[in-house]
């Protein structure tokens, strides 16, 4: 006979995004793997607090924070991935009937197959589900993991309560959105949880995570919409949220950001929206209403700002909000990509004119850019390389072209045989590496043409040492060499700062010639573009 449970106790878990073969590195030490970056994870609390609100089940409710919990482990040499995830949970308070991991990030497929393996060793009546961008367009593949019952595809809002207010009395999957595997097999339709109004989700839940190590990164993190109306080709937004966009009321978010400052004493904002800003009648108001409160406070778009949204009154209210380093998603310097491969609506006009109207406002622009998406031949590649070259910016990220399970991109590669979202190795899944040749350009290649490309830009052909903007680069080059010390371009680029400022730079001289003497990364960099750094010739 079932048993049925009168309370349920949930744990949810947002893993880190860092791969797992890394992060095994990085934990013991390994290899020189920088400390991975955490923030809060918005999701699981705001599944946390509509369970709270709406469960009539849900008894205690826990978050672990993985990507937190890693950024601040004390390691060494000794420790292993295991006794890392032993460590994080030892943190739960509880024995849980449902374990859910938040799958958004494709790197962290492999990890959530890891800890999924351990939990149902630890807690072998707990159920493990998963939900997120990645765990929506992988979920067939997912649930034929032994580990993984349930996956909540799309907004889980109202299936998790659903859910968790039938756990023991029904057949679950009949849940809009629910999926188990016999579910796969039985039903051929993809379909989606329901979304609730996006003003009546409630206020993530800020009191279940550890609110002073989230205080130490200085900003908190906030929803204004969600959705997007574009179909770039390489994108899987609209996945998870269809094409339409829906923003909060302007009071709400108003409300937000007093509850966060009066309650945790936040004045800095990282605006985590698929697509900012919204319609301008709409941002001038809430501009309007920020500034009327007095407050100073400051706001980051961190993923970018929508190119082709922005104009020079838009730029104006962004700064006024104290916006003081935009980010832009160009994507593209070839008008053909842009128009016939990618599908994204940016004229590179438009783009040139909102870079220089920013440069203008004195604000720090960093553009992204992405190279090696099918049919991109290598001449198409060298247009955004040429046009990469021509812009006055202070830094510019290239991404490789990623297949997103979701996107047309992978659609295509699998389609013309080169990729199978079967088969994949997740842990290559980021924008900072590629697995796999195009007929176009082979992994190798593609690699080196960025790796190069990176290199020459930001350092040798730094726009802020050629433009007499001596400090700024000098500080950007700091912020490589503090993360990076091998960094021999960023530390030459910084000598040349130094000198055409008139300021001593010999003890920044000798450290680079110790630094190429002593450390293999050194010498590699040192080997690669000693064509670029002449001062060097001779001296090592
Ligand atoms: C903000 C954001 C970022 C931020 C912060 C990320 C973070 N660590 O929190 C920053 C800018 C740092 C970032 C970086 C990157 N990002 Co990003 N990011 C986003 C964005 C726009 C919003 C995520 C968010 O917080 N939404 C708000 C929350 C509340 O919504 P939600 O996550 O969708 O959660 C709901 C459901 O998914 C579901 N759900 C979620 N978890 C769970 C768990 C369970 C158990 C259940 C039942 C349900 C469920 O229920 C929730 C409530 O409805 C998404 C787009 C998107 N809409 O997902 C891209 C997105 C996640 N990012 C993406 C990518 C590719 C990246 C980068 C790799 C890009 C890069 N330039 O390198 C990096 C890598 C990050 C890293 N650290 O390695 C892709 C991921 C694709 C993929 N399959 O991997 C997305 C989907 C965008 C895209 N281009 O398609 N990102
Ligand atoms: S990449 Fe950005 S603009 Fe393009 S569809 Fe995705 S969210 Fe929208």
């Amino acid at each position: 006979m079932i048993k049925i449970r009168k309370t349920i106790n949930v744990l949810l878990i947002n893993p880190s995004p860092m791969p797992l073969r890394e992060m095994s590195l990085y934990i013991s030490k390994q290899s020189n793997l920088r400390s991975p970056d955490y923030m809060m994870p918005l999701s699981v609390m705001f599944l946390a607090s509509i369970i709270r609100n709406n469960s009539k089940k849900a008894n205690k409710i826990q978050i672990l924070d993985i990507a937190k919990e890693l950024t601040l482990y004390n390691r060494n040499n000794q420790s292993t991935l295991q006794s890392f995830i032993n460590y994080c949970l030892l943190k739960v308070a509880f024995l849980p009937d449902i374990v859910g991991i938040s799958l958004t990030f494709s790197s962290a497929n492999n990890l959530t197959l890891y800890l999924a393996n351990i939990i149902k060793t630890k807690w072998p009546n707990a159920k493990v589900i998963i939900g997120g961008n990645h765990a929506t367009n992988m979920y067939k593949k997912l649930l034929e993991d032994r580990n993984i019952d349930y996956v909540l595809r799309g907004p889980a809002e109202s299936a998790l309560v659903e859910f968790i207010d039938n756990f023991d009395s029904m057949d679950l999957t009949s849940i809009e959105g629910v999926y188990n595997i016999n579910k796969v097999k039985l039903q051929n339709k993809d379909e989606l949880g329901k979304e609730l109004d996006i003003n009546d989700l409630p206020m993530p839940a800020y009191d279940l995570i550890d609110m002073d190590d989230y205080r130490k990164l200085g900003f908190a993190s906030v929803m204004f919409g969600r959705g997007c109306p574009f179909n770039c080709f390489f994108c899987c937004v609209h996945s998870m949220y269809g094409r339409k966009v829906r923003y909060k009321d302007n009071e709400r978010i108003i409300n937000e950001l007093k509850y966060l400052n009066s309650n945790f004493g936040f004045d800095t904002f990282l605006i985590v929206d698929d697509l900012f800003p919204p319609v301008k009648p709409v941002l001038l108001d809430l501009v309007e209403k920020i500034k009327s409160l007095n407050f100073n406070f400051k706001f980051s778009i961190i993923q970018g700002t929508a190119v082709s949204l922005l104009d020079e009154e838009i730029i104006d209210a962004l700064i006024s909000l104290g916006c003081k380093s935009f980010s832009l998603p160009i994507e593209t310097g070839s008008e053909y990509t842009m128009k016939n491969i990618i599908n994204k609506n940016i004229s590179l006009d438009h783009a040139r004119k909102i870079l220089r109207i920013l440069r203008d406002k004195k604000v720090e622009i960093n553009v992204y850019f992405i190279l090696g998406f099918p049919r991109e031949t290598k001449e198409l590649m060298q247009e955004t390389i040429n046009f990469i070259n021509s812009i006055d910016v202070d830094w510019v990220c290239i991404f490789y072209a990623v297949p997103f399970p979701g996107s047309r991109m992978l659609e295509e590669l699998e389609k013309i045989g080169i990729l199978d979202s079967n088969k994949i190795d997740w842990d290559t899944f980021r924008y900072g590496m590629r697995g796999y040749d195009t007929p176009e350009i082979s992994a190798k290649d593609l690699e080196e043409l960025i790796y190069d490309t990176n290199i020459i830009r930001n350092f040798f052909n730094n726009s802020n040492l050629h433009n007499g903007r001596y400090k700024k680069a000098i500080q950007d080059f700091n912020g490589i060499l503090k993360k990076y010390p091998f960094h021999i371009p960023a530390r030459y680029c910084k000598i040349q700062a130094l000198e055409k400022m008139g300021e001593k730079s010999e003890s920044e001289f000798d450290m680079c010639i110790k630094w190429i003497h002593s450390d293999k990364e050194s010498r590699r960099l040192y080997e690669r573009y000693i064509e670029y750094m002449p001062k060097l010739k001779n001296q090592v």
